[in-house]
């Protein structure tokens, strides 16, 4: 079945100390929840994040990981770095990346396959640039983003995928996809898994929304039937905002 899921995604902010400050807000003020609350804090901070949320049921994931097992990649991290500090999950796709890392659709194929094959958890971040969605290929657009990055995977591997639609436009912009637009791409990517893999794969994989979520639209957007929680940027480096996210879910 399929998870409800509210993920921080701090990006490049917080410091040791500020990283330390906020999981201890985060995590004090955790409201019971049925859902699955994740925080990404940067590399540096993973391993000190991992051991102060021991006794926490929030999961600690990361932003990116290279698909080589290891080798000279400098400033780079293999997947088997991450597994050794207790996280099993990583974002992969995130738009900044594809935008200012050069990440293409066939370097994320090798990095959701690389990542599979050590048994990590993949949450997979897709969606259209404003320029698409103007022009109506939004859903041509996301459907190639998918069909290049994981559909050629076994039926099997989409018990550890969690999928993130997040429209580049309403990245970190305030502009938010109206909950209307999020829960029509959020079927239609259900649709084309199905008619791809199978109906039962399209409904046990959770979608997030991603994209200027805040308390003051989380709940809205989380009530579409087929959106399964929020991948959250801004909002998550503010507890209280965090927290509220978290209790819409
Ligand atoms: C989208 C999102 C989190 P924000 O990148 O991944 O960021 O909520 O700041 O738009």
């Amino acid at each position: 079945m399929r998870k409800k899921i509210v993920a921080g995604n701090w990006k490049m902010n917080k410091n040791m100390q500020e990283t330390e400050a906020l999981l201890s807000e985060v995590s004090a003020k955790l409201p019971d929840t049925t859902g699955t609350v994740m925080v990404s804090p940067t590399f540096v901070n993973l391993a000190s994040a991992v051991n102060h949320l021991e006794d926490s049921t929030i999961e600690v994931i990361a932003q990116n990981m290279h698909f080589a097992e290891s080798g000279a990649y400098t400033g780079e991290i293999s997947a088997d770095m991450l597994l050794s500090i207790g996280v099993n999950t990583v974002i992969l796709g995130h738009s900044e990346r594809r935008a200012y890392f050069g990440e293409t659709d066939e370097i994320l194929e090798k990095k959701v396959k690389a990542a599979l094959a050590k048994n990590m958890t993949v949450m997979f971040c897709f969606g259209e640039e404003l320029a698409d969605r103007k022009s109506d290929n939004h859903f041509s657009v996301v459907e190639s983003q998918l069909k290049n990055a994981l559909f050629g995977l076994d039926a099997s591997a989409w018990s550890s995928i969690i999928l993130a639609y997040e429209p580049v436009w309403a990245i970190g912009t305030g502009e938010t996809a109206s909950p209307e637009q999020a829960q029509e791409m959020h079927a239609f990517v259900r649709k084309t898994i199905a008619t791809a893999f199978d109906q039962t794969i399209a409904d046990n994989v959770s979608i997030l929304y991603g994209g200027s979520v805040k308390p003051s639209n989380a709940e809205e957007i989380f009530s579409k039937p087929d959106v399964d929680g929020g991948l959250i940027g801004g909002a998550a480096l503010v507890a209280d905002d965090f927290i509220a996210i978290v209790k819409a879910i």
